[in-house]
């Protein structure tokens, strides 16, 4: 019973694209994390596979018909319940109740995605994903379903598809196994709050530019002193929001160097 993804998309073929390769795919063939896309077509029910009309009230565009969408969520949803596998079947209904997966629909007028966000999904049992087209899905469909809108940012894509994989991105590397001991994300962006210190290798100089001579010091504490003051000046310089959230939050009083 791994974190399982169901995608409900006009473009199943989309699916796992990017999220194949590298560390999610290396994730997905060792069965850390499964995914299933939905074509919405195949839930259409006239001849034509109609998925979306023009908007009543009229305006530019098409919307996504929520029949169809009901449908194709319906059929995400069970799929991730029969995929809580590894009991037998009607095991789980003995014991404690399995979770539901969190249905979200990629959506600019979403919630932002942070990383607070990304943690409490993968502590879950997966997500089902809706992604949308044209100038969106009837509203009827996403209050009947209780879906959770989500963004990724202030700008506008094409569709969700690309949001979903940002989404499914940065859940799959945080799954237990999945990154290294080394990469583990303790000390990354975000982890304490903060945007990361700069990193260095070979060679220590380079184009006439040092390496920071405490990074070959050798003193541990010295280094991460100087990570940590790092840090909290490139958070204060480039995020003044994330600063702000950061000394009121780990603050408590204290005040962070200058
Ligand atoms: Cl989730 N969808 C679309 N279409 N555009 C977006 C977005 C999502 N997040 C930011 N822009």
């Amino acid at each position: 019973m791994s974190w399982h993804a169901s995608v409900v998309t006009l473009f199943p073929e989309m699916f796992p694209g990017p999220l194949g390769q590298s560390l999610a795919g290396r994730a997905l063939r060792d069965g850390r994390w499964s995914i299933d896309a939905f074509d919405l077509r195949s839930f259409a029910t006239d001849k034509h596979r109609t998925v979306d009309d023009t908007p009543f009230g009229g305006g530019a565009g098409m919307v996504m018909r929520p029949d169809v969408v009901d449908a194709a969520l319906a059929a995400a949803i069970a799929a991730g319940q029969a995929s809580d596998r590894g009991a037998p079947p009607g095991a789980e209904r003995e014991s404690a109740a399995p979770r539901l997966r969190p249905a979200l629909y990629l959506s600019p007028r979403g919630r932002v995605l942070d990383q607070a966000m990304v943690r409490d999904l993968v502590a879950g049992p997966g997500v089902v994903l809706l992604c949308g087209r044209y100038e969106g899905v009837d509203q009827r469909v996403i209050e009947a379903r209780g879906l959770t809108e989500v963004s990724i940012g202030d700008y506008v894509l094409s569709g969700g598809e690309p949001a979903a994989m940002v989404l499914l991105d940065a859940c799959v590397r945080l799954l237990p196994g999945v990154m290294g001991a080394a990469e583990s994300g303790e000390e990354e962006s975000f982890s304490n709050g903060l945007l990361e210190y700069p990193h260095y290798t070979r060679p220590a100089e380079w184009q006439g530019r040092a390496v920071p001579p405490v990074l070959l010091s050798g003193h541990h504490a010295e280094v991460a002193r100087w990570r940590q003051a790092e840090a909290e000046r490139i958070t204060r310089e480039r995020r003044p929001d994330l600063w702000a959230r950061h000394i009121e939050t780990a603050g408590q009083g204290r005040v962070p160097s200058a």
